[in-house]
């Protein structure tokens, strides 16, 4: 399908990833988590833990703990280095992202259906050129954005099994974030829930 201008920046493509994309792609990650198993993130500070579950892929993973929020080359919980991102990933950020550079990370978000994500700025980069992409997979998520400053007037979009989405140019710091997720609205995963990967450039490229 034809992608949709959401917002000066926010492009959507509903059903990028078609149904057999999908089945592969989870049987791939479900070979991730077992490299790399979920884990509970925790807000910095305060230690309270989210309600989403994590794991990565690629050179670099996003981790929050006590210490704040980073990236870094190890799962935080085996110290293993993070598993190669799956070819469709690099395949959808040569498509979609128009960057001339790999991604360096995939932040693996699993929501069970009652998890939602708060709205927040991604800007634990160091290069804000380059977009961030996210695909979605089972449940159908009903996404908030807004702009680059918290409190203004915000839309919402829901995000369906199968659907691309990037944020780059002048969304890239838009607030974001996860209102609810619609249990049962897909069958690809055997329980309810929903599966969020966002690729990611990390540090500036070098030369
Ligand atoms: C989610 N997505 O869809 C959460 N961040 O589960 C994000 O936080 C996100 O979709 C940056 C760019 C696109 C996104
Ligand atoms: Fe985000």
């Amino acid at each position: 399908m034809a992608p949709l201008a959401v917002a000066p920046g926010v492009t959507h493509w509903p059903g990028y990833l078609d149904a057999a994309e999908q089945v592969s792609l989870v049987d791939e990650l479900r070979e991730i988590a077992r490299q790399a198993p979920f884990f509970t993130p925790r807000m910095p500070k305060t230690g309270k833990p989210f309600s989403v579950k994590m794991t990565n892929c690629g050179a670099l993973g996003w981790v929050s703990d006590e210490s704040g929020y980073r990236y870094q080359p190890d799962h935080p919980e085996t110290g293993a280095p993070w598993p190669a991102m799956p070819a469709r990933l690099l395949r959808a950020w040569e498509e979609l992202a128009a960057y001339p550079h790999p991604p360096q990370a995939c932040l693996i978000n699993f929501y069970e259906p009652t998890a939602r994500m708060g709205l927040h700025q991604d800007r634990d980069e160091q290069d804000f050129s380059a977009p961030v992409l996210s695909l979605s997979l089972g449940d159908t998520a009903v996404f908030r954005i807004g702009g680059t400053v918290r409190g203004g007037r915000t839309i919402s979009l829901k995000l369906a099994s199968g659907d691309a989405l990037a944020f780059g140019g002048e969304a890239r710091l838009a607030y974001h974030g996860i209102d609810r997720i619609l249990a049962g609205s897909s069958s690809l995963l055997p329980q309810a829930g929903r599966i969020n990967l966002t690729l990611r450039r990390v540090t500036k490229p070098s030369g």
